[in-house]
């Protein structure tokens, strides 16, 4: 099912103009409004009256993640706060970094985006969807929301965790649509598994799954332990959230449709910044072509993929491929973003802690875990009177067994995860060759 038909099969050829106008409209919008984007215009010789659109695209300049860090919180935005209807904040950036705002218009086209996405995953109005995406600043919870209602679902808003309830509630409330992060329904599946719950106590026919990557194996896994046809939903808080790419139930395994009325996407290479040809993997750069409170224009979103067109596809848009990694360090852990960084910026904050750490990410089941290893500063080893520090002679001193409590509750409250957090001696953590460290292992290999 097409939600809206008439724009998700528009022909090319229009939906190029529609796209070429909306983005002069765009950059004219941002010139007159938002002070970053006239400085950046300005350097770059681009006079909004003259920009000719689709044209002249790779002529604008990049928009990165520091971008929105420096013109924390709301310095990006092109209206008065009155207009804006909502904010919402990147996942893991429970703090400061990156802030987004919708007005009412935009929260429209929110619903909207999901809408289509929804219908493309295979629901169907009267259907009922259980949103385990986590409610709150993060934009999963509320995006999904908002648009399942928009398409006519019966929504269950049960938010991220509490699997005793998940559970429950599938069973009780038999909705057919389960909206989580991959990593969260294969723990289902796998807890449905070990409860010895039969399928057929469930009426769960469709998966929408993203916020972060996932693999055939895992499609294969979830399908078979929820009974579900499982696709793949992308998004991301800078662009608007969930839903601006989204996979075709039909289709699964052809990549992701970009709604291209509102998202304009590019491949550009990961160290020149050169847009690249259809087909070749690269990062994914996001304009936003109608959003009105903080629209952004080429954006960097670190995600590596390719685009490319379907001709047997049943919408006219663009296919993205599956994210294939990240042009930076970003991790993402239980569908959280996170970057090293932020664990760097608590030692920073704490007396005692040197500044060399290693974060581990490592999957335990299908839920991926973090360790936090970091070296005490050689001053309070001495004055311990220790050397080497094992797990034992940390649980042995009051102090260390505070500093890392300390530093473990402050992961946690800054960056909204919990990670196991190991104290080492000066020197313990394992050096590479020219005696520098390797900041993050991933070993989960997915
Ligand atoms: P979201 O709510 O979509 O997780 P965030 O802004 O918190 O939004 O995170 C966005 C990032 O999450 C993306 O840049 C990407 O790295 C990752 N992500 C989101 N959806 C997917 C997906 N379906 N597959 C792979 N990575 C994804
Ligand atoms: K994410």
């Amino acid at each position: 099912m097409l939600f809206n038909p008439e724009i998700e099969q528009l022909p090319r050829p229009r939906l190029r103009a529609l796209q070429n106008e909306r983005l002069q409209e765009q950059v004219a919008y941002l010139a007159a409004r938002v002070p970053f984007y006239q400085r950046q215009l300005a350097e770059l010789g681009i006079n909004p009256a003259t920009f000719r659109g689709l044209d002249d695209l790779a002529k604008l300049g990049f928009t990165k993640k520091t971008d929105f860090r420096d013109n924390y919180p709301f310095g990006l935005f092109a209206v008065p706060q009155a207009e804006v209807a909502r904010l919402h904040c990147s996942s893991g950036t429970t703090g400061k970094a990156t802030v987004v705002g919708y007005t009412a218009g935009d929260l429209g086209i929110f619903a909207e985006v999901v809408a289509r996405s929804l219908a493309a995953a295979g629901c169907r109005p009267g259907m009922k969807l259980q949103n385990a995406y986590g409610y709150g600043l993060f934009t999963g919870g509320l995006g999904i929301h908002y648009g399942a209602e928009r398409l006519g679902l019966t929504v269950i808003p049960v938010s991220g965790g509490s699997t005793d309830r998940q559970l429950q509630l599938l069973q009780d409330f038999q909705p057919e649509i389960l909206c989580a992060t991959p990593s969260y329904a294969q723990v289902l599946a796998e807890e449905i598994a070990r409860r010895g719950i039969g399928l057929e106590a469930l009426s769960l026919r469709y998966a929408a799954l993203g916020a972060e990557p996932w693999s055939e194996a895992v499609r294969a896994q979830v399908q078979a332990g929820l009974g579900v046809a499982a696709t793949n939903i992308y998004g991301l808080s800078e662009i608007i959230g969930p839903g601006v790419s989204q996979e075709a139930v039909e289709e699964r395994g052809t990549g992701s449709y970009v709604w291209e009325d509102h998202f304009l996407p590019e491949i550009v290479d990961k160290d020149t910044g050169e847009p690249l040809p259809e087909g070749e993997l690269g990062v994914l750069v996001l304009t936003t072509l109608t959003k009105k409170a903080m629209p952004v224009l080429r954006y960097w979103t670190g995600d590596i993929t390719d685009l490319h067109h379907d001709p047997h596809g049943s919408r006219t848009h663009v296919k993205m491929g599956p994210i294939r990694g990240r042009a930076d360090d970003m991790l993402i852990i239980r569908g959280v973003n996170f970057f090293p960084t932020q664990v760097e910026d608590i030692i920073s904050s704490l007396a005692h802690l040197s500044p060399s750490y290693q974060v581990v990410a490592t999957r335990r089941g299908s839920l991926d875990e973090v360790e936090v290893r970091v070296e005490v500063a050689e001053p309070l080893l001495r004055e311990l009177g220790l050397g080497a520090l094992t797990p034992a002679a940390v649980a042995a001193h009051d102090y260390l067994q505070a500093l890392q409590g300390t530093f473990a509750r402050k992961i946690k409250d800054n960056i909204g995860l919990s990670m196991t957090v190991s104290l080492l001696g000066p020197g313990q953590l394992p050096r590479s060759e020219g005696g520098k460290l390797s900041r993050v292992q991933d070993l989960r290999g997915r």
